[in-house]
């Protein structure tokens, strides 16, 4: 583990010790994936998202097995709604906003059925669960000093959505000095347009943002 390991990626290989290493699976909770929560309330075919959960599941297990950190993100509010700008809870016309109770009971608040990450990638005892209010996972939580705390220096990204929270919080974590990479069969969007663009956007001039690869090829890196 204390070995340096190498993965074919693109735009180029990405170099990576996994002790030093996290894999972040951002916000696989019911809210996104399931009929009735926050994805659907935009008015998103949210059916598109489970797609990925086989690939998810495998590499969670893999990751794991390698003795890997993993991290979980949700995106939550605080019942109170203290944490939600009313600039987010009032954008658009949905069909319920953040705070309302919908059938898997308010959406986007902590502790309620929505907020759960899905059964198949539920987080092990132990691995660390950010609640974040935004769509970048560093901003107004502790995930960059828990990082630093583990000696974490580069994130293996996957989750949802591909151009929301998983490239805003690439993005914080890009400028916080982390060295990221996106698994493409592990992130999905609503809009498979904006899935493509994402991975093209990050990789493009020389890794600007991070490196992409599929979960096929770390599998085999961990083998
Ligand atoms: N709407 C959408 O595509 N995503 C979000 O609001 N949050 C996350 O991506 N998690």
């Amino acid at each position: 583990p204390l070995s340096g390991l190498s993965l074919l990626a693109q735009p180029f290989i990405y170099p990576f010790v996994l002790a030093h290493t996290a894999l972040l699976s951002i916000d696989m909770q019911r809210d996104f994936i399931e009929p009735g929560g926050f994805g659907a309330s935009l008015g998103n075919d949210v059916s598109r998202l489970r797609s990925i959960v086989p690939a998810c599941q495998t590499m969670l297990a893999a990751w794991r097995r390698a003795g890997g950190l993993v991290v979980h993100t949700r995106e939550t509010h605080r019942a109170d709604l203290s944490d939600c700008p009313p600039a987010k809870r009032l954008r658009g016309n949905p069909a319920l906003r953040i705070g309302d109770v919908g059938p898997l009971g308010r959406i986007l608040v902590a502790g309620e059925p929505g907020s759960q990450i899905i059964a198949e990638l539920a987080p092990w005892p132990g691995e660390p669960v950010i609640d974040k209010p935004g769509k970048g996972a560093f901003h107004a939580t502790g995930l960059q000093q828990m990082l630093e705390q583990r000696g974490i220096s580069h994130l293996i990204v996957m989750g949802v959505t591909t151009e929301v929270c998983v490239q805003s919080t690439m993005r914080e974590a890009n400028d916080r000095g982390y060295d990221c990479l996106l698994l493409l069969d592990c992130t999905e969007s609503y809009f498979p347009q904006f899935k493509t663009a994402t991975a093209e956007m990050i990789q493009a001039q020389g890794a600007i943002v991070g490196w992409t690869a599929n979960s096929t090829q770390l599998l085999s890196t961990l083998a």
